[in-house]
């Protein structure tokens, strides 16, 4: 299998902003450094150069050479890059490139939406659709949803939150990093320097049903999540009270597509777990925190539900989520929660200033070890979360011991930018096969995260240029010449797996909505489309834009979310 990968110049198919890193990779056989030009949109040169050979790349097996056309600054819209007799797809230089992307990735968010029916004056008519798991048949959940055989006694209204990726699951785990993210990308406008007081994610600015309801329309759509989170736990008097369900799904998979609505499995709760718990502490205790000035008593609501699944966390340390608990929906299994505890114990530290939380987190062993880690973050090592959020929200650590957390992300950061020196495509993220796992696009981008965190509170503009080197590989910067962003770039993603925007199975159903991330190359061949088609392939080839391939291209909540952390980021940046 050979995919059309079109001109050898790959470029971030979007752009480059003014004042900030422009990289390019040729695909070449030549040993030679390679003259280069640059053009506007009418042909006329603009400025040349030479490449910088860069010997065989590691994931992508091939041999390439680097381009760098930092000095030029000039905003200007459909510029290519000429090397090799290759011209890259067109490009623009703009400080204002990442507005709209902020706004897409959010979005996206609403198009998850369950429980609700989406509004196609909001987000197009092609994505207008019923409420899903309203209970209304052939639904049969999600408003008086029983327990699996043996679980509990229980029948929860577990309503709403935010279909999980391209299933119709809904996870607490995998929930909680996503909400986090989405209050994360909200609370860094209160301190960042660049962030001009969070005008762009003010109320109106998202096309949410809840707008110009006087909220920023980010905590409107977290809310969403959160009043799910909020509904997971297990009610007082019952056994196991104040943990969370792991997760709400369908007895049985479904195949695709499948609209919401049109779902007729049984819908079960599956066994209350310690990370679920955890993961709906941190979130709840930034609710408490956040929504304070907009909605005293949803905040004390957070509050409550948070302190209450700490301790329930705490007197049930060792409840895993079954790893064989994955027909019908994913397992989001994890054999150790002492990341999560700590994250949690942070949230709640950062909320209340209480001292048993200070106490919890500081004799965590996260509080010191390396929480960052070459290949980043995610649902399943959320230790990170916490240490980005002591060293970005103000707190009451001491002072020494606030420098070193703040310091612990500039040494992470410094890492990734060794690593993204070391690649041929400039991303935070190792060449090895090990590298490209399943939703490996998220660790990129929540590598990026890093090293925009430590701009934040440095201004080193070295980290800033490593933030945006990220965004140019998943924005068309690598050897498939495909922007992963559906809608964003000349040739990009947009038959990723999902039961909803299923265009490819059903011409009737639409595309994912532009802004929406794919998983990413994944040398695992974790689906069976993927194994057949892709086998023998080298890791930054493992992807592709077909429905089938689950492992590869799904969307999920926690991909965009991350995407929308960075795009508000950079959007932020201006001219840079
Ligand atoms: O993102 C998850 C990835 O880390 C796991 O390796 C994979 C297999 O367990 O599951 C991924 O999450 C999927 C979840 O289980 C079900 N909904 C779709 C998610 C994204 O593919």
């Amino acid at each position: 299998y050979e995919p059309d990968t079109g001109p050898r110049v790959r470029v971030n198919q979007v752009g480059y902003l003014p004042g900030g890193p422009k990289h390019a990779t040729v695909v070449t056989e030549a040993t030679d450094p390679l003259p280069w030009e640059l053009r506007s949109a009418a042909g006329t040169v603009l400025t040349t150069g030479d490449s910088t050979p860069r010997g065989v790349d590691a994931a992508s097996g091939q041999r390439v050479h680097t381009v760098d056309f930092s000095a030029y600054r000039t905003p200007g819209a459909g510029l290519t890059l000429t090397v090799d007799g290759e011209t890259s797809h067109p490009f623009d230089i703009s400080g204002t490139l990442y507005d709209g992307l902020r706004a897409d990735s959010l979005q996206f968010f609403y198009a998850q939406r369950s429980g609700i029916a989406i509004d196609g004056d909001l987000l197009g008519p092609a994505y207008a659709r019923p409420a899903g798991h309203l209970g209304v048949a052939p639904n049969q959940g999600d408003t008086d949803v029983p327990c699996q055989p043996g679980v509990c006694d229980h029948r929860l209204d577990v309503r709403g939150g935010w279909y999980d990726a391209g299933d119709h699951g809904k996870y607490v785990v995998n929930g909680g990093i996503a909400t986090y993210q989405l209050l994360n990308t909200f609370e860094r406008t209160k301190t960042a320097r660049t962030a001009g007081g969070g005008a762009g994610l003010a109320d109106g600015t998202l096309r949410v049903p809840e707008r110009g309801n006087g909220v920023p329309d980010i905590l409107d759509e977290a809310r969403w999540e959160l009043e799910f989170l909020l509904r997971m736990q297990v009610p007082a008097g019952e056994p196991l009270a104040g943990m969370a369900h792991h997760k709400v799904h369908d007895r049985n998979w479904t195949g695709l597509p499948l609209l919401p609505h049109d779902d007729p499995q049984p819908r079960e709760l599956h066994p209350p777990s310690t990370a679920a718990t955890l993961n709906l502490a941190a979130t709840a205790a930034q609710c408490a925190r956040l929504y304070a000035p907009y909605d005293a008593a949803f905040a004390s609501r957070c509050a409550t539900a948070a302190r209450t699944a700490y301790a329930a966390a705490e007197a049930n340390p060792t409840r895993y989520a079954d790893p064989q608990d994955g027909n019908g929906g994913g397992a989001y299994s994890d054999g150790d929660v002492s990341d999560e505890f700590y994250w949690a114990a942070v949230e709640l530290f950062l909320t209340t200033g209480e001292q048993p939380y200070l106490a919890d987190l500081t004799a965590s062993p996260h509080h010191t070890g390396d929480v960052f880690g070459a290949q980043g973050f995610g649902w399943g090592s959320t230790a990170a979360l916490g240490r980005l959020d002591l060293a970005t929200v103000p707190n009451g650590l001491p002072a020494a011991d606030l420098a070193r957390v703040r310091a612990s992300v500039s040494a992470a950061a410094d890492s990734h930018l060794a690593t993204l020196n070391g690649q041929a495509y400039g991303l935070p993220m190792p060449g090895d096969r090990g590298s490209y796992f399943w939703g490996g696009n998220s660790n990129i981008i929540n590598n990026a995260v890093v090293l925009a965190t430590a701009y934040d509170l440095t201004g080193d503009a070295r980290y800033r240029d490593g933030a945006v080197q990220a965004m140019d590989y998943l924005l068309g910067r690598n050897a498939l010449n495909i922007s992963y962003v559906t809608g964003w770039g000349d040739r990009t993603a947009r038959n990723q797996h999902s039961r909803i925007f299923a265009n490819q199975l059903d011409p009737a159903l639409p595309n994912p909505p532009a802004g929406s991330l794919a998983g990413g190359a994944n040398a695992n061949l974790e689906d069976p489309f993927a194994a057949q088609l892709l086998a023998g392939c080298a890791p930054m080839f493992c992807y592709v834009d077909d429905i089938n391939s689950y492992a590869t291209n799904e969307v999920a909540i926690n991909w965009n979310s991350a995407l929308a952390w960075i795009a508000s980021f950079l959007a932020d940046q201006g001219d840079a």
